[in-house]
């Protein structure tokens, strides 16, 4: 340890040594738990769900360090369910009056990762903590983290949760083009399969994660909304004006005489948003950004999932939600 912090160089110092002090610990944090193997690394079931080695060190920090402000909004998803589109959606309306839809809005020339941040990906190693503090008064979040994770300030402040989910079966194909995008060959579809349904999973099990924001919609509604992929795409301006109303920030009757809805709706399009430069040339987190853009399709899954793979996924999904008021 440093034993000299007023010389010129101890920053820099302390800097490395702090790094190395949070490397140690989370070594020995992930040594402690089970773990799977997972494209070319490892998955960690950490508090009964299973992150990645990318996922950890960020969501223990955000665990320890997040302060919900009554403002807050946070965009809670599984991966895969449509994340990105709802980042977008939400940036859009929330900021409607500062940024008009016009060719300057920030959605066209960044990725809505980018401009909505995930809050157990900020490098962690960059400072003792990330800074939680970042962006104006209401600060819009994302997060894949399990409602049983949340740290506490989260349920007990005013903070506003939107929570979007979608047919596992969809998801599953989503993830497995996904991961194979990402340069994971290790794993044969069928393992792939079988690992999900197990419930090791990117924040799986997919079924826990789900039902527990099912239940806080049902118990405080005007805490938690929960959106269906499926329905948004089948209703989008009926969704956006709920979601508007939910986020405290209803679109007016001026506003959508005026085009306000299309206009968003438009902007944030699967078409509209793959096409971008930014969509198709940019990176995030190590990847290109075009990952996040698929087909964005409802019932892909019929391409891709063989009818007794299909079935077993029903099946246990039915056994999870059963009782639950819940189908997906
Ligand atoms: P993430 O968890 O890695 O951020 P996420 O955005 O949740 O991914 O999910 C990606 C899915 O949303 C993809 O679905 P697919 O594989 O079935 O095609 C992607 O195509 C879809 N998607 C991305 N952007 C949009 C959008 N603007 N509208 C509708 N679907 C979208």
């Amino acid at each position: 340890m440093s034993t000299s912090p007023s010389s010129s160089s101890a920053p820099l110092s302390e800097d490395s040594e702090l790094q190395e002090l949070m490397e140690q610990q989370r070594k020995n944090l992930l040594s402690t738990l089970p773990r799977q193997r997972w494209q070319g690394s490892y998955l960690y079931k950490y508090n009964g769900f299973w992150f990645s080695t990318m996922q950890m060190p960020g969501l223990v920090e955000f665990r320890k360090h997040f302060q919900a402000r009554d403002s807050d909004v946070l965009i809670i998803t599984t991966p895969k369910s449509g994340t990105t589109w709802l980042k977008a959606l939400a940036f859009a309306l929330m900021n409607r009056n500062i940024c008009p839809i016009n060719q300057n809005h920030p959605l066209l020339n960044q990725n809505p990762h980018t401009l909505v941040l995930h809050l157990e990906y900020p490098n962690p190693y960059d400072k003792q903590h990330p800074d939680y503090s970042f962006q104006g008064s209401r600060r819009l979040l994302g997060t894949h983290c399990p409602l049983a994770l949340l740290p506490e300030s989260v349920m007990n402040s005013g903070c506003k949760i939107v929570y979007l989910s979608r047919n596992i079966k969809d998801i599953f194909v989503s993830y497995w083009h996904f991961t194979n995008k990402l340069g994971s060959t290790e794993t044969s579809f069928e393992e792939f399969f079988d690992l999900f349904c197990k419930g090791v999973s990117l924040s799986g099990p997919i079924w826990d994660h789900v039902l527990g924001y099912w239940k806080a919609s049902l118990d405080k509604p005007q805490k938690v909304l929960f959106l269906k992929y499926e329905e948004m795409t089948q209703e989008p301006a009926f969704n956006l004006k709920h979601l508007a109303e939910f986020l405290g920030c209803p679109i007016s009757q001026e506003e959508e005489t005026a085009g306000v809805v299309d206009e968003i709706l438009g902007l944030c399009s699967f078409d509209h948003m793959r096409n971008l430069e930014v969509n198709k040339s940019g990176t995030m987190w190590n990847h290109s950004n075009q990952v996040f853009f698929r087909n964005g399709k409802v019932g892909d899954w019929k391409n891709d999932l063989p009818s007794e793979m299909a079935e077993r996924l029903d099946q246990i999904t039915a056994q999870k939600f059963l009782g639950s008021g819940l189908d997906l």
